[in-house]
């Protein structure tokens, strides 16, 4: 199927050629997920400069029915920012538009463009010496909008919350091309609905984000980074109630990684845990401005050995250190892309019941499908795992989902804890949330996107 001629001439018209890509060749990065899982494409990729013209080319599509995909960093794992495959759907990449606006060190906020790449953001708050939080594996290549239309998590969501935590103004282009601005720097905005929390992880199905301003915080100045390794899950929850009780509000991450994905990162990125060898890592993080930190991470320490919690443990003597503690943990989806085919669940349940779940699930696929292989790693303080299955040929990938999510529903959990539901959960979200909630969310697409051309496909079945 071609594109409409009338169409691209539009197109080319509002935004100029060189904000249009026809060439199969350069279509290709925006057809696909670096997974490469989902291959689309794409009618062509447009890429705007300006608020105006992302509205102007909303209404253009809006006018020949054609649909959308909003596109930023692309770095999603669940299929939600690629087009499908029949060639009809414009790719509407927000790459072009990457200005960070302002940056308020006093006020703590931060306004950046919707293609304003994540890193170059956390830069600027740095070097006006503060935190934006978001801290993600992708940083290098998500974008503020990406970051916003999928309220991505990360390691830090154990103390400054989701994404959504961190959001205080928002402007949207809405499906029928009008500009909702809520570009507001208010710490206190209580007037009426607060609707941008529905284009918050809605996935790019509701509007487009342009541009956000985001919470910053004070920089912490001290950090402590310690590696410890336990014999399993439930030693793992002890160390989170100790670390709790000796570095309390400093804890910032809290991470779970099993001898599984340290065997795969060794292999694929040749790194080493600088620690005895056990079942299960726990990579801690602490941060403050006030001195003491390193004593607390120590006494921390000493107590998780006489305890018996864990088996053996190191602290970060550097910045340098704490960068090689962080490698092993930011390898492992790597790692675990180059040893082959992957079935990956991104799911959370009461954090209490972590280890129980991990049991159940792993007694569940032995049955069920003998010859996969676990590599769970993931959010421990914020109970999300990463339970990803290491899967051969002739496994198939439907059963192994059905066999996790059941033992994930069986706890009252989530099925998506940070990544999104996209296109690879959208059969599996339907199945597990109930009919009530979906008809909720239906309600709300319907209400905003009424002929359905905004990312159709994603987050809710047609
Ligand atoms: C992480 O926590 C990311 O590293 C990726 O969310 C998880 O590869 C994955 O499944
Ligand atoms: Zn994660």
């Amino acid at each position: 199927m071609t594109m409409p001629m009338d169409l691209l001439q539009r197109l080319t018209g509002l935004v100029g050629s060189a904000g249009v890509v026809t060439n199969a060749s350069d279509l290709e990065p925006y057809a696909v997920d670096w997974r490469k899982l989902f291959p689309g494409k794409p009618a062509c990729v447009v890429r705007p400069t300006s608020t105006e013209q992302v509205a102007g080319i909303v209404q253009i599509c809006r006018e020949s029915g054609t649909a959308i995909v909003p596109q930023g960093g692309n770095t999603g794992l669940a299929g939600g920012a690629v087009p499908d495959p029949s060639g009809t759907q414009v790719v509407l990449s927000l790459n072009r538009m990457a200005a960070i606006r302002h940056v308020d060190p006093v006020g703590l906020t931060i306004e950046a463009e919707a293609g304003c790449i994540l890193k170059v953001a956390q830069d600027a708050a740095a070097a006006a010496g503060r935190l934006l939080p978001i801290s993600l594996a992708a940083e290098g290549s998500a974008t503020i909008g990406g970051v916003v239309a999928a309220n991505a998590g990360g390691v830090n969501v154990l103390r400054y919350g989701m994404t959504r935590s961190l959001v205080l103004g928002l402007e949207v282009v809405l499906p029928d091309g009008t500009v909702a601005n809520g570009l507001r720097r208010l710490r206190k905005d209580n007037a009426g609905y607060d609707w941008k929390q529905l284009f918050i992880g809605s996935e790019g199905t509701l509007g487009i984000v342009t541009a956000a301003v985001l919470r910053l915080l004070p920089r912490p100045k001290h950090a402590a980074t310690a590696l410890l390794s336990v014999a399993d899950p439930a030693a793992a929850l002890r160390l989170l109630a100790l670390a709790q009780d000796e570095l309390g509000d400093q804890i910032s991450a809290f991470e779970l990684i099993s001898a599984t994905s340290m065997q795969l990162v060794a292999r694929h990125a040749g790194l080493k845990a600088p620690i005895a060898e056990g079942e299960w890592f726990v990579l801690i993080e602490a941060a403050s401005s006030l001195a003491g930190l390193r004593e607390a991470a120590e006494t921390m320490l000493g107590a998780a050995f006489e305890q018996g919690i864990a088996l053996d443990g190191v602290i970060a003597e550097s910045g340098a250190q704490a960068a090689q503690l962080w490698a092993l943990r930011e390898h492992v989806t790597e790692s675990e892309a180059r040893e082959g085919k992957s079935v990956k669940h991104d799911v959370s349940v009461p954090l209490t019941d972590v280890p129980r779940f991990l049991s159940e699930a792993g007694e569940a696929l032995a049955a069920g499908a003998p010859g996969t292989r676990v590599n769970a790693f993931g959010h421990l303080g914020d109970g999300n795992i990463h339970y990803n299955v290491l899967v051969g040929a002739d496994h198939d990938a439907g059963v192994v989902n059905r066999i996790v999510h059941d033992v994930v529903a069986a706890f009252g959990g989530s099925i998506s804890a940070e990544h999104g539901i996209g296109q690879y959960r959208v059969g599996e979200l339907a199945r597990y949330r109930p009919s009530t909630e979906m008809e909720l969310a239906r309600t709300i697409k319907r209400a905003l996107d009424p002929d359905n051309r905004l990312n159709p496909g994603k987050v809710l079945l047609p």
